[in-house]
């Protein structure tokens, strides 16, 4: 019930707040029990190890809440109806039995099945052994991604998207630029706390392809809400073309590469091959590729590129980007039509 695919047309303007809502059903138990919360962002709709882990967890949980519940409510009514002599003795036992020795051993099954479950939810692998490793930095409101090689060489940047193989563990190294934030894909696990100064680890892995919605889970500031990203699992070969595709040089449009660096935004944004190396904001190399625009606030579309260019902290308040409303339309038009160019 979840949105599926993030640019379309008929989604609201700002569709991180609504997409950010929690699931109306995973708030409701029978919701819960009917699982109708599937989709691209539900940790009951699991697309990977990592997530069915968190699932079983919740549902065990769940189960050895309700027997909980349902022993000591029992072992109440029981007691509170029984008054003779002998039946307080059995009330005794019964209370005894309900009330303390079932929840306890309950419990603590309970917390060991957590702990024993616990690697598999974070499973870790050293540096070295590491194949499919991604860097990722929270920034407020955004994601920087960077995909490294194997001896941990940054290869190329680019932001609010992540792309991984199906079926092969991708290793995030996670980060903070600024303040705490979380990363979270519910459909495939986590989240992992994005911490300044330091390096998280967190391991995820989709056994199908498909989008999924990630946000930030920690809250970050203004826009915290507006703070989206995407995971695209592809087949591991595509994934590789894609790879190798995206470290290639193409031929730009030199027109509007000289409006886009006439007008400064290359002191912030990075586009590969050119004189446009900022770092202030997300690398604008391939990103004519991106579902979305703004870290999942806006689709994809020239008009909104055109419209977030000419006031960003309209759309996103706090958000680390001047407004261009004074340039002429025309200029800013023909950046939208550069940048949703750029593959
Ligand atoms: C002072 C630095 C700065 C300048 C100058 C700047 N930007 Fe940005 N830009 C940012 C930051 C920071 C973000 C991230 C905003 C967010 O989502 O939180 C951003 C985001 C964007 C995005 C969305 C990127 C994405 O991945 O969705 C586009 C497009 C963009 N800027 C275009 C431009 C253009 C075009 C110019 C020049 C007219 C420009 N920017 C000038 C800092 C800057
Ligand atoms: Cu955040």
């Amino acid at each position: 019930m979840m949105d599926q695919g993030l640019t379309d047309a008929s989604r609201p303007r700002i569709s991180g707040l609504r997409s950010s809502k929690l699931c109306p059903s995973s708030i409701l138990l029978p919701g819960i029990l009917l699982s109708s919360c599937s989709g691209s962002h539900s940790p009951l709709d699991p697309a990977g190890p990592e997530a069915s882990h968190v699932a079983h967890l919740f549902f065990v949980m769940l189960v050895g809440g309700v027997v909980i519940w349902i022993a000591v409510v029992a072992a109440l009514v029981y007691a509170s109806r029984k008054k003779n002599a002998h039946s307080e003795k059995a009330a005794g036992r019964v209370i005894l039995w309900c009330g303390a020795i079932l929840p306890t051993v309950l419990l603590c099954a309970l917390l060991s099945y957590g702990m024993w479950l616990m690697p598999a939810i974070r499973p870790w692998l050293p540096d070295d052994q590491q194949v499919r490793r991604i860097e990722v930095t929270g920034e407020q409101f955004w994601w920087r991604v960077r995909y490294l090689d194997e001896a941990g060489e940054v290869m190329f940047e680019t932001a609010n998207e992540v792309r991984i193989p199906v079926g092969e563990p991708a290793h995030f190294s996670l980060k903070a630029a600024d303040v705490i934030h979380s990363f979270w894909v519910p459909s495939l696990g986590g989240k992992m706390d994005m911490i300044p100064g330091r390096t998280n680890p967190l391991t995820l892995t989709a056994d199908r392809e498909g989008t999924y919605r990630g946000v930030c889970a920690e809250f970050c500031g203004e826009s915290h809400a507006l703070m989206a990203f995407t995971v695209r699992a592809v087949a591991a070969r595509e994934h590789d073309a894609w790879l190798a595709a995206r470290q290639a040089s193409k031929p730009l449009d030199a027109e509007g590469l000289a409006t886009f660096l006439n007008n400064g935004c290359g002191a912030c944004h990075a586009i590969a091959g050119t004189a446009a190396n900022g770092r202030i904001g997300p690398d604008l190399t391939a990103f004519g590729e991106r579902g979305t625009l703004a870290a999942g606030t806006l689709p994809h579309t020239e008009t909104d590129i055109a419209r977030f260019i000419a006031d960003p902290g309209e759309i996103k308040p706090g958000v680390k980007m001047p407004h261009f409303g004074m340039l002429p339309e025309d200029d800013i038009k023909k950046i939208a039509v550069f940048l949703k160019e750029l593959k």
